[in-house]
């Protein structure tokens, strides 16, 4: 397919409620949403870089930068057939993993439409739904969370992940886990420890988690490594594996025993693929994270987690828990067991609203090939 055009829509989405996490408290979320023309079709793809380098040092804006300056020349006016022609044309870009992941994911979307295959299909998914389940931010205080996760429960959630940082983790995890012996709990402390700072932790290992993600720096390998020396309940490692050599490596050095996969963090979702098949191939379980995306993340994250090695439930929550009003037509709900449904119709299965593309858009450029 050749790419005759490309556009790119800055938006900024409000929140249904704030969302705290070590690493700050956002009311809105940023996100590019990428738009490319091939043979009479249009692909649609997510950048889920947010406005603050806080998660990631990418940011909405520097995606915005990359895309423009480099990664859309790169594949403008070309033939591709496949996303690793795609990779391979990003190569002599360094990192800006989110800003290519967004690109990429257009492309599935556009392949999958011009062969009439749904992007489950065409990675290999196979289950038409999946299990979730909700990240709850920080709250006021413990009990200000338990309200909260209560309400989720209710809703019919049937895993909830905690945000937690130092000073605001152990009461809280033990008020919830107090309150719902035997459901699926883990935590998410977003890189706010030191191997030192993370020693408060230890108690947390009394508390049957799934598991304790990202406890310790992005960079932190060797640290996480040790750290999970002498716990019992496995760390599992997010901001840490951006690559497939690092969660080689990162397994290999026993820094983590489950990996949070994120197409976005990733580069993308073939990417996010090679991660699952390595994982499975050593039998290490994996799940599919999320960042507050649009309907068309949330597609994309769906036929993601559909592989036979997300084997843990994602996070993956209905579009109500995010945002009042979506860029897609389709709403995301979720269904009596804590599943929501895969999306089955050609590429990502979503298509968009323009009056609500409208309201949520702040800066839009677009390109088209000579
Ligand atoms: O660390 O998993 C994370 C949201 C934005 C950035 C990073 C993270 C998150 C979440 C929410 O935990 C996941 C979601 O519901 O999309
Ligand atoms: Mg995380």
């Amino acid at each position: 397919m050749n790419i005759e055009g490309v556009a790119l829509y800055y938006l900024r989405m409000p929140l249904v409620s704030p969302f705290e996490t070590s690493f700050g408290r956002s009311e809105t979320r940023d996100c590019i949403l990428i738009e490319i023309r091939a043979d009479g079709l249009i692909g649609y793809g997510e950048c889920a870089a947010d406005y603050d380098p806080g998660y990631s040092s990418e940011t909405a804006g520097t995606s915005w930068y990359i895309l423009q300056e480099f990664l859309i020349p790169l594949v403008l006016g070309k033939p591709f057939s496949s996303p690793t022609g795609f990779q391979n044309a990003f190569d002599q870009v360094r990192g800006h993993l989110m800003a290519k992941a967004g690109l990429e994911m257009a492309l599935w979307d556009l392949l999958g439409k011009a062969q009439g295959r749904s992007l489950r299909q065409l990675l290999g998914g196979v289950r038409d739904r999946v299990d979730v389940g909700v990240s709850v931010g920080i709250q006021a205080s413990p009990e200000a969370m338990l309200k909260v996760v209560e309400g989720y429960v209710s809703q019919g959630y049937k895993r909830i992940k905690l945000k937690i940082k130092p000073g605001r983790d152990l009461v809280e995890t033990q008020a919830v886990r107090h309150l719902f012996p035997d459901m699926r709990l883990q935590v998410d402390a977003n890189s706010a420890y030191t191997l030192e700072s993370a020693q408060a932790l230890l108690p947390l290992d009394e508390l049957n988690l799934l598991l304790i993600e990202q406890p310790l720096y992005e960079d932190d390998l060797w640290d996480h490594s040790r750290l999970q020396a002498q716990f019992s309940t496995p760390i599992c490692l997010d901001e840490s594996i951006t690559s497939p050599r690092h969660a080689r490596q990162a397994l290999e050095m026993k820094a983590c025993k489950v990996i949070n996969i994120k197409a976005g963090r990733v580069g993308g979702l073939s990417q996010g693929l090679a991660i699952h098949n390595l994982c499975r191939d050593r039998g290490v379980p994996v799940w599919c994270g999320g960042m507050l995306e649009t309907g068309v993340g949330r597609a994309s994250n769906l036929a993601l987690a559909s592989l036979p090695g997300f084997t843990l439930p994602g996070d993956i929550s209905a579009s109500d828990r995010y945002y009042l009003q979506d860029i897609t037509h389709e709403r995301f709900t979720l269904n009596p067991d804590s599943t929501i449904d895969v999306p089955s119709a050609p590429g990502l299965g979503v298509s968009i609203d323009p009056a609500a593309l409208e309201r949520f858009t702040i800066n839009q450029l677009s390109f088209s090939a000579k």
